[in-house]
C-alpha cells in the first residue's frame, strides 16, 4: 500500500494565525471549486443544500433550526459536495487500462480523485482487471453466492451512514427475510457506546436535545469532539451561544481551532475583521481516556457541595425533586463515587484537582447544560461507562427532558442515526422484530447478527463468505488492516455499492463486483419520476432530500433500485415485490409507517418543510429503561486504561495515541494533504508529539520514525516512516491521522459492551525509521 510523498515536511507546529471558519474557510472552498472542472453549477447544487426542495448535505449530521432560511452549508460541506459532484469518471475504459495490481500501489487519495463509477463492474482474476457486466448478471452472481451458502449467517450486510432512510429499510427487510441479522455497520466504530451507554441509563440510545436547546442552554460542554473541522455547523449556535453570555466548555487534549475561537463566513463584516478574540471559552486537556475520571472528579465535587449545603441550611446543589421522581439507583451511584479516590482520579483525568472543581463550578453554575461529544469519548474501552458518567452527571442536577439541557452524542455520517431507526442493526430490539414479522408474515431471524469487529472475526476464520458493502470503505475504515484485508480476501464474493473508487474495491474476495450508486446530490429517477429519499439528524428531525444534478452515466442506479435488484434476484416477490416498490418510494415509506414507530402518515409529513421531529422519550421525561426510571449507573474507574496484556509482558509503552481526523479528509476519504487548523502542509504521514517526550524518547523533531503498536499478542503491528512532529499536546499523548494508522490498532482491542475498535487509545512505541539498513 502506497503512502502520499511527504512534500513538503515541516518539523514543528506553525500555529494557524486565522480564525476557523473564516477567510481561510472560504479561500479554501473557493480552491475547490477552481480546481472542479464544475465551478458554476457546484455553486448552484451547494446553494440548494440542506434547504426545502434541496438535498440533503452529505457531509456531517449536524441538524438545522426547522425556521432557518440561511444558506446552509460550510467550508466541509462543500468539500464533501464538490467531491461527489465531479464530471470525472472511472468507466470501463479506466479499468482497461488499470489492472487490480496496478491501482493497489496508488494513494487513497489519487483513488478516489479519479471520479464517479459510472456501470457496474465485475472482477476478472485472469487477466487481474475489473471489466463490465450487465446489472442483472451481477444480481444473479449474488444470488447463485447467497443460495449457496449453508446458513444465511455465513453472509456479512454491511452499511456505511449516508445511506438514506429507504434504502437502508429496503436493505434490512431484504436479509432478514434472507435470514441473518449480520449488520456489520460504520456505527460499530462511531457512536454505538452511546447507544449502548444511553439505552441503559435514560431508555433512548439517541440525543435528547433538538437545534433550539442551543438557545437556551446556560453552559454547552464540548468533549472528545472537534466540530471547527469535522462539524463546522455547530461552530454558529456555539457562537451565538457565547454571544448571549452563555458558557461553552471545551475538554480535549489537543487546542483545537475552532474551539479556540471561530468565525462564520456568512457574516462577512466581521469576517473583514479577521479578529482573533478568544472566545470565552474555558478550554481543559485531559489525558487520552481521562474524561470518565474527569466527571467522576465533577460529581465528587457536587457531591461535597451538596453535603456542606445541606449542613448549612443553603440550597441544594442536587435537583432532589427530580432525583426523587424521575431516577433509580441514586444511593449505590453516591457510594461509588464517595469510593472513588482523589489520588486515583487526579491520576487518571491527567488533571489538576484544581481544574476538576473548576469544572465542577462551570457546571453547577448553569441552570441549563447541553453536553455534546464525539469519538474523543466513543472510541475507548470504557465508553460505556464514561458516556454513562456523563449521564449521572446530568442527572443529579435534572439536565434532562427541559429546555436548554440534556445529552448530544453528535453523530458522524449524515444518516447514520436514521439507518439504525430503519433497523440497521445486529442486535436488533424485540419490538422491531416483531413488527415485521407481524407486516410481512415470515419468520424473522431472532439470533444476535454480527458487528464490524465479530465480522472480520467471522470472515477471517472462515465463518463468513459473502460480503455485501452499502457503501463506505470497509478495508480501511476498520482496525488491523493487514488482517482486515486477509478476511476479505478469504471471501467467495466482495460487493461494493460505491460512489467512488477506494482501496476496498482492490481488496476483494475469489470473486468481485463493483455496483455504482447515485449520491444525494444525483437526481434519482425512477418509474413514477423523480424521488426524494428522507434522512435523520442528530436532533431526530427527519427530512428529505432531493438530488439535483443529472448523473453522470444512465448505467448508475440508485440505493433503493441496487437493493431491490439483488432482493428480487435472490428471493423473488417474498416477502414483497421489490420492483414494483422501488417504482415509487413512496411505497417504502408507506411499509415504515406500517413497522416502525413515529413514522405515522410519513409520506404526508416528510413532505412538510423543515421536516418533522420524531420526538424523544428522555426529553419528555418518559424512561423506557428497565426499571422504568433513569438509572444512575454505578461504574467503578478502570483500574489502568493500558491493557492488561500488555502490562503482563512487562511492556511499557512510549506514548498513547489518538487517530483522529486532518480539516481535508472525510473519515477514508482524502480530499487534501494540509491540516489547516492544526498547521500542517502537504504530509499525512506524522505523529504529533510533545516537544520533550520527543527529546526524552531519543528522538529529533521532524526525525522519521515507524509506530509499533503493543498488544501482547505476538503479532507485529507497524506502520513505517512517520515523521515526528513536535506539537501542542500533553506529555505522554501521541495523535496521527485516521486511516492510515489503523494498522497499529488490534482487532482485539474494543470497548467494554460497545465492541468499537479502541481508536483513541493505542499504546505505542517508536524506533528509528530504516532505510536500506540506514537510519534516517
Ligand atoms: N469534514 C469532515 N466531517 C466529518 C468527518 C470527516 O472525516 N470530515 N467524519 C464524520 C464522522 S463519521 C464522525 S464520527 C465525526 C467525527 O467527529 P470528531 O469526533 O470530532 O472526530 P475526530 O477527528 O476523531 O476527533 C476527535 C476529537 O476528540 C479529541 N480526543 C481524542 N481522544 C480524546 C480523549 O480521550 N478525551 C477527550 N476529551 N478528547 C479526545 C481529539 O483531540 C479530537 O479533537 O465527524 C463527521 N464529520
Ligand atoms: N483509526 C480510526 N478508525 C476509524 C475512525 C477513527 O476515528 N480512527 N472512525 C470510525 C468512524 S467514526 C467511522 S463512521 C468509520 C467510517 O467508515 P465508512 O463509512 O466505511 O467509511 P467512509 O470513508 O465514510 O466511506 C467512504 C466511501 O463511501 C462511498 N460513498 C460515499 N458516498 C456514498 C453514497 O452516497 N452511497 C454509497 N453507496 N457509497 C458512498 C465512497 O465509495 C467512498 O469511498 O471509520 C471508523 N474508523
Ligand atoms: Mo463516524
Amino acid at each position: 500500500m502506497s503512502h502520499h510523498a511527504d512534500l513538503n515536511p515541516t518539523k514543528r507546529y506553525k500555529p494557524y494565525k486565522g480564525a476557523a471558519g473564516g477567510w481561510g474557510a472560504l479561500r479554501s472552498v473557493t480552491h475547490a471549486w477552481l480546481e472542479s472542472d464544475n465551478a458554476l453549477k457546484n455553486i448552484r447544487t451547494l446553494l440548494k443544500t440542506n434547504q426545502h426542495g434541496g438535498f440533503d448535505c452529505p457531509g456531517c449530521a449536524w441538524g438545522e433550526s426547522a425556521e432557518s432560511g440561511m444558506v446552509k452549508f460550510c467550508e466541509n460541506g462543500a468539500k464533501a459536495v464538490n467531491w461527489e459532484a465531479t464530471k470525472r469518471r472511472v468507466d470501463a475504459a479506466f479499468f482497461a487500462k488499470h489492472s487490480v495490481s496496478t491501482l493497489r500501489e496508488q494513494s487513497d487519495y489519487w483513488l478516489e480523485y479519479q471520479g464517479r463509477l459510472t456501470e457496474p463492474l465485475c472482477y476478472d482474476p485472469d487477466s487481474d482487471h475489473y471489466r463490465p457486466i450487465g446489472w442483472d448478471a451481477a444480481f444473479a452472481l449474488i444470488a447463485k453466492h447467497l443460495h449457496n451458502l449453508e446458513s444465511p449467517n455465513q453472509a456479512e450486510f454491511y452499511t456505511s451512514g449516508r445511506a438514506s432512510n429507504e434504502a437502508a429499510y429496503l436493505y434490512q427487510l431484504f436479509v432478514r427475510a434472507y435470514g441473518t441479522n449480520n449488520f456489520p455497520d460504520c456505527s460499530n466504530m462511531c457512536h454505538e457506546a452511546s447507544g449502548v451507554a444511553l439505552g441503559q441509563s435514560v431508555g433512548v440510545g439517541k440525543g435528547s436535545v433538538t437545534f433550539e436547546d442551543f438557545e437556551h442552554a446556560d453552559a454547552i460542554f464540548v468533549i472528545g469532539q472537534n466540530p471547527g473541522t469535522n462539524h463546522p455547523r455547530m461552530l454558529e449556535p456555539l457562537r451565538e451561544a457565547v454571544k448571549r453570555g452563555a458558557q461553552v466548555v471545551c475538554i480535549n487534549p489537543l487546542k483545537e481551532r475552532g474551539l479556540e475561537r471561530f468565525q462564520h463566513p456568512q457574516h462577512p463584516l466581521e469576517m473583514l475583521s479577521n479578529s482573533d478574540k478568544p472566545t470565552n471559552t474555558a478550554y481543559f486537556r485531559p489525558a487520552l481516556g481521562g474524561d470518565m475520571a474527569v466527571l467522576r472528579g465533577m460529581a465528587k465535587f457536587l457531591l461535597t457541595w451538596e453535603r456542606e449545603a445541606l449542613a448549612k441550611g443553603h440550597s441544594a446543589v442536587f435537583d432532589h425533586a427530580f432525583i426523587e421522581q424521575h431516577t433509580a439507583e441514586v444511593e449505590a451511584y453516591l457510594a461509588v463515587v464517595d469510593a472513588t479516590s482523589w489520588q486515583q482520579i487526579v491520576e487518571q483525568s491527567g488533571l489538576p484537582k484544581a481544574e476538576i472543581e473548576q469544572l465542577a463550578h462551570l457546571y453547577r453554575n448553569a441552570e441549563r447544560v447541553i453536553v455534546c461529544w464525539a469519538m474523543g469519548i466513543t472510541q475507548h474501552r470504557h465508553s460505556v461507562p464514561t458516556i454513562q458518567e456523563i449521564a449521572n452527571l446530568m442527572l443529579l442536577r435534572g439536565n434532562l427532558g427541559k429546555p436548554g439541557a440534556g445529552l448530544c452524542p453528535v453523530r458522524g455520517h449524515s444518516n447514520v442515526q436514521g439507518d439504525r431507526t430503519m433497523g440497521i442493526n445486529d442486535r436488533p430490539p424485540a419490538f422491531f422484530l416483531d413488527a415485521l414479522e407481524r407486516r410481512f408474515k415470515f419468520p424473522v431471524p431472532r439470533a444476535d447478527g454480527h458487528n464490524t469487529v465479530e465480522a472480520i472475526h467471522a470472515m477471517l476464520e472462515g465463518r463468513a463468505k459473502v460480503f455485501i458493502g452499502l457503501g463506505g470503505n470497509f478495508a480501511m475504515a476498520t482496525p488491523d488492516t493487514t488482517r482486515t484485508a486477509q478476511a476479505l480476501q478469504n471471501c467467495e464474493l466482495t460487493v461494493q455499492i460505491s460512489t467512488k473508487l477506494n482501496r476496498s474495491h482492490l481488496t476483494m474476495g475469489k470473486q468481485a463486483l463493483i455496483l455504482p450508486c447515485l449520491g444525494r446530490t444525483d437526481i434519482d429517477q425512477q418509474a413514477n419520476g423523480p424521488q426524494a429519499v428522507t434522512v435523520e439528524d442528530s436532533f431526530s428531525m427527519v427530512h428529505a432530500s432531493n438530488g439535483q444534478l443529472q448523473p453522470l452515466s444512465p448505467q448508475m442506479r440508485s440505493e433503493p433500485a441496487i437493493v431491490a435488484g439483488i432482493a428480487a434476484a435472490t428471493l423473488g416477490k417474498k416477502p414483497v415485490d421489490w420492483l414494483w416498490l422501488v417504482e415509487d418510494y413512496d411505497r417504502i415509506r408507506e411499509l415504515i409507517s406500517d413497522t416502525i414507530p413515529g413514522f405515522n402518515g410519513f409520506n404526508q409529513r416528510a413532505r412538510e418543510p423543515g421536516g418533522f421531529y420524531l420526538g424523544n422519550a428522555a426529553a419528555q421525561r418518559r424512561w423506557n429503561t428497565s426499571s422504568g426510571r433513569a438509572n444512575f449507573k454505578a461504574n467503578s474507574l478502570p483500574t489502568d486504561l493500558v491493557h492488561e496484556g500488555i502490562r503482563a509482558r512487562g511492556e511499557v509503552p512510549d506514548l498513547i495515541l489518538q487517530t483522529m481526523r486532518s480539516h481535508d479528509q472525510y473519515n477514508t476519504t482524502i480530499y487534501g494533504l494540509d491540516d489547516r487548523y492544526r498547521g500542517v502542509k502537504g504530509q499525512r504521514n506524522v505523529v504529533f508529539a510533545n516537544e520533550a517526550d520527543i527529546i526524552r524518547l531519543g528522538y529529533k523533531p521532524g526525525q522519521k520514525v515507524d509506530v509499533l503498536s503493543l498488544w501482547g499478542d505476538g503479532r507485529e503491528r507497524r506502520i513505517s516512516g512517520f515523521t515526528l512532529l513536535a506539537f501542542d499536546i500533553p506529555a505522554g499523548q501521541a495523535a496521527a491521522y485516521y486511516p492510515e494508522t489503523n494498522p497499529l490498532v488490534p482487532l482485539e482491542s474494543v470497548g467494554d459492551g460497545s465492541f468499537t475498535p479502541t481508536s483513541k487509545f493505542i499504546a505505542i512505541r517508536f524506533e528509528a525509521a530504516r532505510d536500506n539498513g540506514r537510519i534516517v
